[in-house]
């Protein structure tokens, strides 16, 4: 097994003490922050977002593998940085206001962090100013809003026309998701996509932004 084989194969475990120490090692023997980042982390987690999208492994195991990809990340971000590595694209997320969800956020944004993707999180509850200011000054390429509640769902539209009041539409797109969501509700508010679920946000947002699939 190769070394970036071998740092995939401890993000899928979720053992983030040993991802950690093959990364030292890497770097130690010269590989770069990016395609240890690209290679071994992001690869790794591929292989988890797969799993979890054919039921071969539950939140759980995504937690523990997000977590581990995360640490790691951490150690190669000043590296990354100075290399001014730049990232598939940015993403702007939150639970919709009135919405304190955010276990299915939070995992739909630590696989798209994983796919290389970086990520605003505004968190929980967020209005629809804030997602409009944030999508605004971060320059972000996507907007992603999660609910959970039939009774908050509804405030997803109203991002859209705020985006549309901003005059930064045309500039982002909108994605959308969560229990109870559906396809034709992202239609009805004139959303770009919706996703079922967090490995196919991530094939949702590659073919919006025209990015081929790692
Ligand atoms: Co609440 N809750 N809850 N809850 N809760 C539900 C959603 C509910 C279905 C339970 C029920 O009654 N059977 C129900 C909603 C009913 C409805 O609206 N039709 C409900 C209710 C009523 C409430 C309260 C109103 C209860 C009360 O206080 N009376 C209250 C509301 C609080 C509020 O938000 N204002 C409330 C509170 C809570 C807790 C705080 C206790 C807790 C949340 C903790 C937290 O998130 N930090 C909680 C929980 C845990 C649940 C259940 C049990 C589990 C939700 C969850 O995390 N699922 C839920 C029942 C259920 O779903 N079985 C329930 C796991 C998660 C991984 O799945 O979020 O669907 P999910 O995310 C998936 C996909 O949907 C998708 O990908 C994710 C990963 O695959 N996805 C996206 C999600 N967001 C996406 C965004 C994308 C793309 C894909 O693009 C941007």
């Amino acid at each position: 097994m190769t070394i970036y084989e071998q740092i995939a194969d401890e993000v899928q475990k979720g053992d983030a003490e040993a991802a950690g120490r093959l990364l030292e090692q890497a770097l130690d023997e010269g590989e770069t922050a990016e395609r240890l980042l690209y290679d071994g982390l992001v690869e790794g987690m591929n292989i988890v977002s797969e799993k979890f999208k054919n039921n071969e492994c539950f939140i759980p195991e995504v937690l523990v593998s997000a977590r581990a990809m995360n640490q790691g990340l951490d150690r190669l971000k000043p590296l990354l940085a100075a290399a001014n590595v730049e990232p598939r694209g940015r993403v702007v997320m939150g639970s919709i206001q009135g919405d304190l969800h955010d276990i299915g956020k939070n995992i739909v944004g630590m696989l798209l962090q994983g796919a290389g993707y970086e990520i605003i999180d505004l968190g929980a509850d967020v209005s629809v100013q804030k997602f409009v200011d944030a999508a605004k000054e971060r320059e972000a390429d996507v907007v992603g809003m999660s609910s959970l509640l039939t009774t908050t769902m509804v405030n997803m539209q109203s991002v859209v026309s705020g985006l549309e009041g901003a005059g930064i539409r045309p500039d982002v797109k909108v994605i959308i998701g969560g229990a109870p969501v559906t396809p034709a509700f992202a239609e009805q508010i004139g959303a770009d996509g919706y996703a079922p679920d967090a490995a196919s946000a991530i094939d949702l947002v590659d073919g919006l932004l025209g990015k081929q699939p790692r």
